[in-house]
């Protein structure tokens, strides 16, 4: 694959369909919603469209437990919506990336029917069946979302492996006609004509040979299931077959969320040459947040170390430059909001820090991934009861840590939910200063943030220096300076625990990247730095040379 293709100019935005807008009044967000607001989307200066799962489901987990793969979920309309949402993205020149999840299926898809009805059928082996031992489970694996991953069925007297929720059932990549079944599937949608697919844990799909016990969790009977089964070993070959089957000769733009990927697994997934990936999310700058209590997983309330944030990009971009290709993220749907989490959602600094982030974020080497309302610098949801919370995976945390194990107490536990938990994420878009935000005339799915008086679409636009406007700005630049694309990167001062700063440079241009990742005034000198320097973009209105006002970020090129 040649170097300089339209998705690493590109940016992408996401779109978490149950919360973007409701359009008829249930309090879920919908198809005909979000092509209502497509020209939001676009002005915004968007390329790209990632629209999380929106096929038939029972919800277990929002949509990432499927049910038919062909359908779509009524919740969120019909295929004739989605047909329509396709058309009205491609008239404005905007592409849709769909979300695969085939790492597992819903228990109530007809596959998994079939298969858990016995152990000859032609579906018999499309999921992960094991014998008992001794009457219990085959092995010690933990799952994603607490819990043993092995499920009983009487009907074939066999445990089912499921890494996440009991209802999703992992299929069996070992059984051709099971990945057979996924490329037809997944061609199915291109050629209705999206124009890409985010696929979910796809680095899971390999299970090891040896399901052997793993090394329990402190505390726990439980042997994390994460670690053993990713990047396993038939994980490339399936994914030059899933490119040979349904990628290869389409112009499409992929990226294979990749939980535990190395550089080494990176380079193979998302290799320039290696014909399987365009991209993978990586994670490691999402675990990076203190961890005062190691039998509490990833639940805490710290903050992240600038040093060990500069680091690990660093090591990213440094790793993938000239072999493969970094995609970038500071959010998502399963991430708290990245404004309260790196930044300061305090009023005098939520604006400024916001911007700090988004230039540091897209002057990276990559293309960059917006989730819905980080252009507004929407906040995290500050929670205050239990009862405020959907998210399968911070209930079942509660009632585990706090209820059963009583290895923390209430309060603390709701502390590390408001700082971390999926929901932040997921609470309604803010548009306006109407009924819900805008969102919907009903009572939404899960609270809206309170803070949408101030924080909205609608006065977000109307203001010239917003976080909204500085987004166009910065997308617009990456649309036009090659250097963003294709220039090198080196850090400055790696030690700098206040301030991040990087150069960028090719053969042209050099661009030199300077962020104030803290709440004071800080003075540096970058000796890089000539006279006749520009100043490309700033969130302050004029330059003070070597003094940092808080949360400043300023980029210069020469
Ligand atoms: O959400 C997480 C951390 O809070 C991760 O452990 C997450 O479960 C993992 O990144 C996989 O995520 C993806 O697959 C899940 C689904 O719940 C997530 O929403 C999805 O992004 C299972 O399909
Ligand atoms: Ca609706």
């Amino acid at each position: 694959m040649a170097t300089n293709q339209w998705w690493q100019k590109a940016v992408v935005y996401q779109v978490y369909p149950r919360s973007f807008q409701d359009s008829n009044g249930d309090g879920i967000g919908d198809l005909p919603g979000i092509t209502s607001r497509l020209d939001y989307i676009k002005k915004l200066g968007a390329d790209v469209i990632w629209l999380n799962p929106v096929y038939r489901s029972p919800g277990v987990d929002n949509g990432y437990d499927i049910s038919d793969y062909y359908d779509i979920n009524p919740e969120f309309g019909t295929m004739a919506d989605f047909d329509q949402l396709l058309a009205a993205a491609h008239q404005r020149g905007l592409k849709i990336m769909m979300d695969i999840v085939v790492n597992h299926s819903s228990t109530e898809n007809k596959w998994f029917k079939e298969s858990a009805k016995s152990k000859d059928n032609p579906y018999s082996d499309y999921y992960i069946w094991r014998d008992p031992v001794d009457g219990h489970a085959p092995n010690n694996w933990g799952g994603f979302f607490g819990g043993s991953v092995w499920e009983y069925v009487e009907s074939r007297q066999q445990y089912y492996l499921h890494s996440f929720a009991v209802e999703q059932a992992d299929l069996n990549w070992e059984n051709p006609n099971l990945r057979q079944a996924v490329y037809d599937m997944m061609n199915f949608w291109v050629n209705k004509g999206v124009d890409g697919f985010r696929l979910d844990v796809i680095n899971l799909i390999s299970k090891p040979a040896s399901f052997a016990d793993g090394q329990p969790n402190p505390g726990e009977p439980y042997a994390d299931i994460g670690p053993i089964i990713a990047n396993g070993p038939r994980l490339s070959e399936f994914l030059q077959e899933m490119n040979a089957n349904v990628l290869a000769g389409h112009d499409l733009i992929t990226v294979g969320e990749s939980p535990a990927a190395t550089i080494k697994d990176a380079a193979q997934s998302a290799g320039l040459t290696t014909h399987e990936l365009n991209m993978v999310f990586e994670f490691e700058h999402m675990g990076l947040d203190g961890n005062p209590a190691p039998e509490l997983g990833k639940w805490n309330d710290q903050p992240v170390k600038l040093v060990d944030l500069k680091a690990s990009l660093t090591k990213w971009q440094n790793g993938l430059h000239g072999t493969a290709w970094n995609s970038l993220y500071w959010n998502n749907h399963d991430q708290p909001r990245i404004v309260s989490r790196f930044g300061n959602d305090a009023p005098q600094y939520r604006e400024r820090s916001a911007k700090m982030l988004a230039t540091l974020l897209h002057f990276l080497q990559g293309t960059p991934y917006v989730y819905e309302g980080e252009e507004l610098g929407m906040t995290n949801a500050h929670f205050k009861k239990l009862a405020d919370y959907e998210d399968l995976e911070s209930l079942n945390a509660y009632h585990h840590f706090v209820d059963d194990e009583k290895r923390v107490s209430a309060p603390t536990m709701l502390a590390y939910l408001a700082h971390i938990s999926r929901d932040n994420a997921r609470t309604p878009m803010q548009w306006n200063a109407n009924l819900n935000a805008g969102f919907s005339t009903g009572t939404p799915w899960l609270k809206v943030n309170q803070n949408y008086p101030e924080i909205n679409a609608e006065r977000t636009l109307a203001q010239p220096d917003s976080v909204f406007s500085y987004y166009q700005q910065l997308i617009k630049l990456r649309h036009t300076l090659p250097v963003i694309t294709t220039g090198n990167y080196q850090l400055l001062a790696p030690d700098d625990a206040e301030v991040y700063a990087y150069l960028r440079q090719d053969d042209q241009q050099t661009l030199l990247v300077v962020c104030n990742f803290t709440a004071m005034a800080q003075t540096r000198h970058f000796a890089q730095l000539p006279a006749q320097a520009k100043l490309v973009i700033s969130n302050y209105a004029d330059d003070r040379g070597d003094q940092l006002r808080p949360y400043e970020a300023k980029v210069y090129e020469f």
